[in-house]
């Protein structure tokens, strides 16, 4: 790989990870393996009716591996995974990062204008999917994709294949052949960036800083193979993947149980079905489940933990989430780039209900520093730039903007304003990057202006943040309209949502304007429109 697709740690650094025994140099299916070779029949997934043993998925893990090479996928290539909560997401996952082939996990709110800029991005040869995330379309996507995407060569589905371009998933299941071919020191998949920028980044992942990462999260979340994780947050998304989350759950011998979507009623069932121990929510959920269980009779006395991130969780509902799901809150603040910080599970209550806790690692390097890059005193204000084991050093294939977000010395800038109590606790207090918190989903301001900018009838426009009740913030866009032009709210959220974009990505509120208000130096002032529209 050139260096514009993986920017390496110094070599002095990954020498010391190793010598710390934090980089083990196993693949992330080693990982898996070693529990399958201890614990062949404890359960590993259950999904809907089904369960899924150590090792079968193991045995499909391999046949689906043999079926990809197959198919004429080999090392080093790129494809996009995008699936529901499914068995197969993983066994996918772990069927081409033991290859060395590199999915872009992309969520199941992903629409056709960023799968086919993933699928551009990294010249991906395959698109795989379950038909459920774009529902019955989906599959005419995936024909879209494959002839606009000079690179893509397969598009292959979890259902049945109804185009004959398709290949079905089942089909892929073949008598295993071939042996692991991924090194540890490589890149294993990407995650995808939050954003702040007019396109998506994607975050170049090793084998051997996501297994560290995991495995720092089970010490501290103490998960082990009685653990039994629900997950209902998209399953690709950092959090529930690897916050200790599903691959967590499986180094450890644990079970983790799949679950559709996010509602309370059916995960309350799930979680009084299957004895579930552990959950990961966004601060919305956080609040209908709270909501939920003042009038639900299901049992979900087996959940003793509860973790809370992606987005700040108010210290009120923080407060009394513990009585009344009647289980131990954990604060989650993380980010897909790498650093997760967890309150710990013994942490004195204040810690864990006013602060987002501390990093995972020893060698997490935290720096708060103000406006000119000087580290402020403890205890004030400043933006969070952090390295360390499992953080990395540059974005795929984006030079300028890795020059912005990295500064010299490998620190990455999360955009994050915060302050750090004496005790080394985090507290998030802001944000200085152009983005939208909706809930836990990230939403850059500046790819959705573009794709308004794009409607003929309007001459300026500024996404910002509002605050949102239930959502934390929600988004509104600023317009100002051409001269004689009458735009309604509907019409842009129509052109939106024809260009293919994710639903939670169409403005909450549109508003007109006759002008955007300036800085000094001609940017637009989205602190004064803040002020201005912002509650
Ligand atoms: C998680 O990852 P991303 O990549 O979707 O978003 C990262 C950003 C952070 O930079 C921060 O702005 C925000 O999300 N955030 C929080 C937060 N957790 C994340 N802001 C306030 N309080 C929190 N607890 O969101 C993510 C990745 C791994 C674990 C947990 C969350």
């Amino acid at each position: 790989m050139s260096n514009i697709d993986f920017t390496p740690w110094p070599e002095n650094m990954s020498q010391r990870y190793k010598q710390l025994g934090y980089w083990q140099d196993k693949t992330l299916f080693d990982h898996l393996n070693k529990v399958a070779v201890d614990t062949p029949d404890a359960e590993a997934v259950r999904c809907g009716d089904n369960t899924y043993s150590y090792r079968n998925l193991i045995d499909r893990i391999y046949q689906l591996s043999a079926g990809f090479c197959k198919l004429g996928l080999n090392s080093g290539d790129n494809v996009i995974l995008q699936m529901d909560n499914r068995v197969e997401f993983y066994l996918c996952f772990f069927a081409l990062t033991l290859k060395g082939i590199k999915p872009v996990l992309a969520l199941p709110a992903h629409r056709y204008l960023e799968v086919s800029y993933f699928c551009t991005h990294v010249n991906a040869r395959a698109y795989i999917f379950s038909d459920n995330v774009t529902g019955k379309t989906a599959q005419a996507t995936a024909t879209k994709l494959l002839k606009e995407c000079t690179n893509l060569d397969f598009a292959i589905t979890t259902d049945q294949a109804t185009h004959n371009e398709i290949t079905s998933l089942v089909d892929l299941f073949i008598e295993p052949c071939s042996k692991q071919e991924a090194s540890a020191d490589n890149v294993a998949f990407f995650q995808l960036s939050g954003g702040t920028t007019g396109t998506p980044k994607l975050i170049p992942r090793t084998h051997n800083d996501y297994a560290y990462s995991i495995l720092g999260s089970n010490k501290i979340c103490q998960f082990d193979a009685q653990t039994r994780y629900l997950c209902t947050l998209p399953a690709a998304h950092n959090f529930p993947l690897s916050s200790p989350g599903s691959l967590g759950t499986f180094f450890s011998g644990g079970l983790v149980i799949l679950s559709s979507n996010g509602s309370p009623e059916h995960n309350f069932s799930l979680i009084e079905k299957h004895k579930v121990t552990t959950c990961a929510l966004v601060p919305p959920l956080a609040l209908l489940w709270m909501q939920h269980a003042e009038e639900s009779t299901k049992d979900i006395s087996s959940l003793n933990l509860i973790q809370v991130g992606g987005a700040k969780f108010s210290e009120n509902a923080a407060n009394k989430i513990s009585d009344i799901l009647d289980c131990r809150l954990q604060q989650v603040f993380g980010m897909a780039e790498g650093l997760v910080n967890y309150t710990r599970l013994d942490d004195p209550i204040d810690v864990i209900t006013k602060t987002q806790g501390r990093p995972i690692s020893e060698h997490d390097e935290i720096m708060i520093v103000n406006d000119e890059g000087i580290p402020v005193p403890i205890g004030e204000e400043g933006h969070l730039m952090t390295r360390g084991p499992y953080t990395i050093r540059g974005y795929y294939r984006a030079p300028e903007h890795n020059q912005r977000s990295f500064n010299q010395d490998g620190f990455y800038a999360t955009g994050d304003l915060v302050r750090q109590t004496r005790e080394g606790n985090i507290i998030v207090t802001g944000r200085d990057k152009d983005q939208i918190n909706r809930g836990g989903e990230k939403i850059a301001a500046e790819e959705v202006e573009n794709l308004i900018l794009k409607h003929q009838g309007v001459h300026d426009v500024a996404l910002i943040a509002v605050s949102d009740e239930f959502l934390g913030e929600k988004s509104c866009a600023i317009i100002v309209a051409n001269p004689n032009e009458t735009l309604k709210p509907v019409t842009i959220k129509k052109f939106l949502h024809a260009q293919g974009i994710a639903d939670y990505k169409i403005p909450d509120h549109i508003k007109f304007c006759q002008q955007l208000p300036k800085t000094p130096v001609g940017k637009i002032n989205k602190k004064a429109l803040r002020d201005l529209y912002g509650s």
